[in-house]
């Protein structure tokens, strides 16, 4: 047991007399990092070290980012799939973030599917993946990625995989996408707590949307700004302003590598969820159109075409003909899901054990017997679209 006696730790060196001082949120200022300004101005000296082909490629993957959502909630309406949580506000924090990311790093993602795209995971597996066919994800696991339907579920499994990868000296990091419903979980709290404690190579990279689904981020917390949480798990964190691709791809950098060191590093980046929560939702019970202009006038890929043009940048981009090649992307992709074959009811008992263990081998038996015996039951239960 250790013993209980004052010691000199740095914590204890100030000491107060006299009244209690509180300790408040007052103290502590939290800026938001920002280069690139709303009316599209910035300093030329802050603009971060990338070459022309990287300045145009993230224009690329911003616009394919939108491109996606929009064709999703189209098929979507169409009754081609079941639901969609649409990306269109968030394009600059997720590109901006996930260009700074090796191939090797870790990825668990809340909202943010293109990050995958940059890293090889076609178009079809991710279509396959949001129409509930679990092939989809093989070829996300292929490349070190997973999307986290169940809030927060992801962080504790980042953390571990950080221990791990801190353990056997891997030189990638384990990256979490979260929004900031996400900490609201007491899963968040677990892991960052455990990723504070122990320093591992873990990337929390919240994503402050405003909203999880109807609860504003005001209603889930009493803290002023979601990165100054971070702290009180001995973590450091940059708040970033999300609509502008440059300051996040340059706080996200800087954030990579000092994990790549060792430190854990919580990131909020300030965006906005334009669409619906997911197609299922109607975002005008809570929230006014008026908000929603607001947010329109910051629309990342319009402040980040400011940049370029003041770059000299823009004349070289066809800006019509990529989005051409981004539509005809996704036809070939639809097309390819398309062709995958109509799923049976029973395999919901698949894809979980590679051998399917004596209990779940009763169930699944019980359940073809009582489809042959009942084939009306059919009626009753839901069909998943066609995959
Ligand atoms: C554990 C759990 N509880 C509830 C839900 C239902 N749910 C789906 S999305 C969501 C809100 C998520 O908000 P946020 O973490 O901010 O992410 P966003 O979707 O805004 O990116 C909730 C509560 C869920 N998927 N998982």
């Amino acid at each position: 047991m250790t013993e209980n006696v004052p010691t000199d730790h740095p914590a204890n060196a100030a000491v107060s007399a006299g009244e209690p001082r509180f300790l408040t949120q007052d103290d502590l200022t939290v800026d938001t990092h920002q280069i690139v300004g709303p009316d599209g101005s910035y300093d030329a000296d802050d603009v971060p070290d990338l070459d022309a082909e990287q300045f145009r490629d993230l224009y690329r993957w911003m616009l394919t980012d939108r491109v996606f959502s929009r064709r999703m909630v189209s098929i979507q309406r169409r009754g081609e799939l079941g639901t969609f949580g649409s990306t269109r506000g968030q394009e600059a924090s997720i590109i901006g973030s996930a260009y700074t990311l090796d191939p090797d790093d870790w990825l668990y993602v809340g909202r943010a599917w293109t990050p995958m795209f940059m890293r090889g995971v076609p178009m079809k597996d991710m279509i396959l993946f949001w129409r509930g066919i679990e092939e989809g994800q093989q070829s996300f696991a292929e490349h070190n990625s997973q999307i986290a339907i169940s809030i927060g579920s992801h962080l504790p499994l980042v953390a571990g995989l950080a221990w791990g990868m801190d353990l056997s000296d891997d030189d990638a990091i384990a990256t979490a996408y979260l929004g900031d419903g996400a900490t609201s979980t007491g899963a968040a709290h677990e892991a960052i707590n455990f990723a504070g404690a122990l320093g591992v190579p873990a990337l929390f990279y919240c994503q402050n949307n405003q909203y999880a689904i109807s609860l504003s981020a005001d209603e889930q917390t009493g803290a002023s700004t979601i990165a100054q949480k971070a702290l009180a798990y001995g973590m450091d964190a940059i708040r970033v302003d999300g609509q502008d691709v440059l300051a996040v791809y340059e706080a996200v950098e800087e954030a990579r590598e000092r994990v790549r060191e060792g430190e854990p590093v919580f990131v909020e980046s300030v965006t906005y969820r334009l669409d619906a929560h997911t197609t299922s939702d109607d975002p005008t019970r809570y929230r006014s159109d008026e908000e929603v202009e607001a947010w329109e006038r910051q629309d990342p890929l319009e402040r980040y075409r400011e940049f370029l043009k003041a770059e000299d940048l823009w004349a070289d981009i066809d800006h019509d003909a990529i989005v051409d090649e981004i539509e005809a992307e996704f036809d070939a992709a639809l097309d390819a899901a398309n062709e995958f074959a109509e799923r049976e009811i029973v395999e919901i008992f698949a894809h979980v054990y590679e051998e399917m263990p004596p209990e779940l081998q009763r169930q699944y038996e019980e359940f073809v017997d009582l489809l042959e015996r009942r084939p009306e039951m059919y009626d009753y239960i839901e069909q998943r679209p066609k995959g």
